[in-house]
């Protein structure tokens, strides 16, 4: 077990359907801890960088013109093996094929309108936290309490 942070994407047709609080309070209840967050109209550079892993793919073009089309919610997420917990929570890339109780199986029946991103790997993590949060995010250790006195 180790503490981990991990790149999330809501994805404009989740944004765009209304399911940012459905989705955010999936990762709050399992016990995960937001420590970024951003709304945004993703650059096309941006989107481009984070899934060069795909670009000879034939759906690069789709998928980025998908993810640049209307706003998105960048998050960063933090926890215990947060990077796998994540992936679990998404469920399959398919949302056909995603089991209930997982966000893409509960949400959404498309591959490519799959409503999130979770980074794959703590590399991956790592390099996309860099490209979506180049400012960093927030450590929660540092922060103190002060209405518990009020
Ligand atoms: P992942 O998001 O589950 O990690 P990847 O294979 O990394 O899935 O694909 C990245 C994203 O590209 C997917 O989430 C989906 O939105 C889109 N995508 C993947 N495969 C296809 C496809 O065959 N057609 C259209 N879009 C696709
Ligand atoms: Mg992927």
């Amino acid at each position: 077990m180790a503490t981990e942070t991990t790149l999330v994407l809501i994805k404009p047709d989740a944004v765009q359907r209304g399911h940012i609080g459905d989705i955010l309070s999936r990762f709050e209840r399992k016990g995960l801890s937001v420590v970024g967050m951003q709304f945004l109209k993703a650059p096309q550079a941006t989107v481009e960088a984070h899934y060069a892993e795909h670009k000879e793919r034939p759906f690069f073009g789709d998928v980025v013109k998908f993810l640049t089309s209307s706003p998105i919610v960048a998050l960063a997420i933090s926890g215990n093996d947060a990077v796998s917990v994540v992936r679990t929570l998404m469920g399959a890339t398919d949302g056909r094929k995603s089991p209930p109780g997982t966000i893409r199986g509960d949400f959404g029946c498309s591959l490519g309108a799959n409503l999130v991103h979770g980074s794959d790997s703590v590399e991956s993590a790592e390099r996309e936290l860099a490209l979506w949060f180049p400012n960093g995010t927030i450590d929660w250790e540092l922060c103190t309490t002060p209405w518990l006195d009020a």
